[in-house]
């Protein structure tokens, strides 16, 4: 079968147990897409107080990861570094490459991820040069520690592995590879507290509907993430659209929300 190992280096193992037992990734864990394992940085040291943290030398604030507990962790997982078998070692860090959908495409081909989740202040300089082979951020503001961003990781990646998501989901995939923002959804009931349906949903003309949802999306990036639209597989179709909609409303979408 094509599981996914994905082997996880943390300070607190505890904290994956919520996530990873719900949903999707408790599903793809149950059917053998995926093979989670948590390592206790901790089981990695030999001291009495199982030290894994130390002064930064040059002085500062704050703690710094010990390269040996962390050394020792990943040789430990990884086997001799010269198997024919070898992870991917990822280390989750501030400073890393932001995530994107493009990074996790890449990962989810992978067969074996290691991710190591820093945490204090920050991690031994030795670990990164002689251990990693990729830094990953998941965004620019400040967590705690490298454990939130390695869950998100593994959420992203589970996702598309083949069998995780139910086929029409999968499909879905394609359309949102095309570098657009999504068209607004409604459900029952056509009328809610005042707040109705738009006519042509309800209408069932399929064509009106697909125009509809097609200007949407483009209306949405164009206000909101107009960066987008330089990417973006646009069709002959898609850039008539845009011009009109550039035209109607050269200050972008209407109030966003309704008012109260
Ligand atoms: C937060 C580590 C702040 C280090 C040198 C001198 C992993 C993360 C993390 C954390 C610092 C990610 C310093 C988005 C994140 C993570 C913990 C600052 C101080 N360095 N993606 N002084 N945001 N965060 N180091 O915080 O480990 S991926």
């Amino acid at each position: 079968m094509s599981a996914l190992r994905v082997d996880i280096i943390t300070l607190f193992p505890a904290m994956f147990t919520g996530p990873f037992n719900e949903s999707m990734t408790k599903r793809a864990i149950d059917r053998d897409l995926l093979d989670i394992r948590l390592h206790d940085l901790r089981d990695y040291t030999h001291d009495r107080h199982r030290t894994v943290d130390d002064y930064p030398y040059g002085g500062g604030a704050g703690m710094v990861l010990k390269p040996e507990p962390v050394f020792e962790a990943v040789e430990a997982v990884a086997g001799p570094d010269r198997s024919a078998e070898r992870p991917r070692i990822i280390l989750l860090t501030p400073q890393g490459q932001r995530l994107t959908q493009e990074t996790v495409v890449r990962l989810a081909a992978e067969k074996w991820l290691l991710l190591v989740c820093g945490h204090y202040e920050g991690i031994d300089e030795r670990v990164r040069s002689a251990l990693v082979d990729e830094e990953v951020s998941i965004g620019d503001f400040i967590l705690t520690g490298g454990e939130l961003p390695a869950m998100v990781l593994v959420d992203a990646v589970s996702r598309l592995i083949p069998g995780v998501l139910g086929e029409e989901e999968s499909v879905r995939e394609e359309s949102f590879a095309e570098g657009l923002l999504e068209y607004p959804q409604f459900t029952r009931p056509p009328e809610f507290r005042g707040l109705t349906v738009p006519e042509v949903l309800i209408s069932g003309h399929h064509e009106k509907v697909r125009l509809w949802r097609r200007r949407e999306s483009l209306c949405r990036t164009l206000s909101r993430r107009p960066e987008l639209l330089a990417t973006a597989d646009l069709t002959d179709e898609d850039r008539r659209l845009l011009e009109e909609l550039r035209r109607e409303a050269p200050g972008g979408e209407p109030p966003e929300k309704e008012s109260r």
